[in-house]
């Protein structure tokens, strides 16, 4: 774990987000939170062989490209902490250049070959993040593998920024490799093993691509971090807030954990004796004196 922290921090990394939008962090997470967390999802997640056997009882994970997309809470603390993890917060800070964010969304997702064509275009994310043109570094999208991502199981294809262009508003989607050629010739395949990190810009061209491997499977934990503007978002936490797994979370997790979930950090005004008992009536295990 320390080792991702320090690799990190190592200007090699930061400086290839820097340039190109996009950086794949390898072994980020340690071998045990990727293996608990496939364990855990065998409970979400059919297996392949379970799937080909009976289809008609998961008709849900084919339905589309986004089937297999369990958004944030899950209801298990342990994958529900996950995406709040503390070398991945630290990864998120070093390349947002900044303490200050939020998780703007989080959610697991499996994808099946042989099943629904996971094919996109190149797009940004920052369309349906923000209602403004951000800039490169305020919103930041990343994917964990929690299973081996080869150029067989629907790779993410990324783009350097260096080959961009200008964010224009007609460009936010290319709908075909007529509409940029050059951009299209230029992708790159952010192909790694279970327990790394893709990392990219909202500002970064990518794309879902198909899965080929016949019976491949590619699982992944997807989430964004952003700098805090009331015109940044995607998920809305407050509007889970009746949610099991969001109370199970918020009761478990560090200020600082939640802090990035929008909660009043130590020291804001917000806090006095009467509201930290009432929020500690709220979230049975949430300890006042965290703050
Ligand atoms: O699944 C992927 O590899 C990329 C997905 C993506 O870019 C999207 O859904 O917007």
């Amino acid at each position: 774990m320390a080792d991702a922290m320090v690799r990190i921090m190592d200007s090699a990394l930061i400086s290839s987000f820097q340039r190109d939008g996009w950086v794949l962090v390898p072994d980020a997470v340690e071998k045990k939170l990727i293996d608990d967390a496939r364990e855990a999802l065998r409970t979400f997640y059919p297996s392949y062989d379970e799937l080909d056997r009976s289809p008609d009882d998961y008709p849900w994970v084919t339905d589309g490209q986004f089937g297999g997309l369990r958004l944030w809470p899950v209801d298990d603390l342990s994958l529900d902490l996950l995406p709040l993890n503390e070398v991945i917060v630290t990864i998120a800070e070093s390349l947002a250049g900044s303490t200050d964010l939020r998780l703007l969304r989080a959610g697991y997702q499996v994808k099946y070959g042989g099943t629904v064509d996971y094919t996109q275009v190149l797009h940004f994310d920052y369309p349906n993040h923000s209602l403004v043109v951000p800039s490169d570094n305020d919103i930041i999208g990343f994917f964990l593998y929690l299973s081996d991502v080869t150029a067989e199981v629907g790779p993410t294809m990324l783009v350097s920024d260096t080959v961009r262009g200008p964010l224009l508003a007609d460009r936010t989607h290319l709908w075909s490799t007529d509409d940029g050629p050059e951009i299209y010739a230029a992708e790159q395949a952010a192909i790694g093993p279970a327990g790394s990190l893709l990392a990219y810009r909202s500002t970064t061209y990518h794309r879902g691509s198909a899965m080929t491997a016949p019976r491949g499977v590619r699982l992944t934990l997807g989430f964004s971090y952003g700098r805090p503007a009331p015109w940044t978002g995607f998920q809305s936490f407050p509007r889970l807030g009746e949610e099991p797994g969001l109370i199970q979370a918020v009761a478990a997790s560090t200020p600082r954990q939640r802090a990035l979930l929008g909660f009043p950090p130590p020291g804001d005004p917000y806090w006095t004796p009467e509201s930290l008992a009432a929020v500690a009536r709220r979230y049975p295990g949430f300890n006042p004196s965290d703050y």
